[in-house]
């Protein structure tokens, strides 16, 4: 083609193969690493290319992604180890309480402050009552078996939920005793995810260095009527926590 250069594909045959081979590997290294306990040292390199029959290269570029996708994690000098696993947040209304049960985990909370202070217009709008309203704010760091893993802040209105400043919500359920004593069905929830990273704070309050990864999640519950009860706002680790969604496709409009 005239003023045009064709475009060769260079990839020599032994390189398709070991890219092929790196697809491969990738697959058997995740299932791999999926059934070692968290904490347990990856073999070398070479063992790992001798086993699976790649070359090291190969191995070091398929563990070099997992690092990347924080699968494994390495220390200098030490090798490759396997990672925590991660939690899925999903769709479900469920609370830190009920989430971590599901994952055999026992659920706590470091309480960081309970405060009452008048709704500015922003947090008002959120729980849809008057600007100026008393609003009862929890602050907790949330762990499973004793690991922080969110740092949570909610907000309930006040005068709906009288004495639960008084409450001792490092050792229950907020979910349960909004149940419990104020006989409230939480039926839905809209939830909004932003990726952030920790700042110097948070940081501090999840173990886990400044300046990682983490999701930011907030969330407006609603009682049964529609009445809007909390806005909550949680700052998640990035290397603990993933997102899950389950998206349902809407059935084909009926035709007219
Ligand atoms: C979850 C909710 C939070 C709720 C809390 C109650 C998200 C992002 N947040 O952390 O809105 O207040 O559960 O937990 O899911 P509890 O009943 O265990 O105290």
């Amino acid at each position: 083609m005239p003023g045009r250069e064709r475009r060769r594909v260079s990839t020599l045959p032994g390189e398709l193969a070991e890219g092929r081979k790196g697809a491969a590997l990738q697959e058997i290294l995740e299932s791999y690493v999926a059934e070692l306990e968290p904490g347990s040292a990856l073999p070398s390199e070479r063992e790992l290319a001798e086993r699976f029959g790649v070359a090291r290269m190969t191995v070091r570029a398929q563990i070099e992604r997992m690092a990347h996708r924080r699968l494994v994690y390495r220390q200098q000098g030490r090798g490759t180890f396997v990672a925590e696993r991660r939690l899925a947040h999903t769709e479900h209304l469920t609370s830190f309480t009920e989430d971590m049960q599901a994952r055999g985990l026992v659920a706590g909370a470091r309480m960081l402050g309970v405060d009452t202070l008048r709704a500015g217009r922003g947090l008002a709008a959120r729980l849809e009552v008057p600007a100026g309203s008393r609003v009862a704010r929890i602050r907790r760091v949330r762990t499973a078996d004793g690991v922080p893993m969110a740092v949570e802040q909610t907000h309930l209105p006040a005068r709906r939920f009288p004495g639960l400043a008084d409450e001792d919500l490092a050792t229950r359920s907020l979910y349960e005793l909004l149940a419990e004593r104020y006989d409230v069905t939480i039926a839905e929830a809209v939830q909004r995810v932003t990726v952030t990273t920790l700042q110097a704070a948070d940081a501090e309050l999840l173990e886990t260095p400044r300046g990682e990864p983490a999701f930011q999640i907030e969330r407006i519950t609603r009682d049964g009527d529609g009445v809007v009860i909390e806005f909550a706002a949680s700052i998640y680790r990035g290397d603990r926590y993933e997102v899950l969604m389950h998206a349902r496709r809407d059935p084909p409009a009926a035709l007219s």
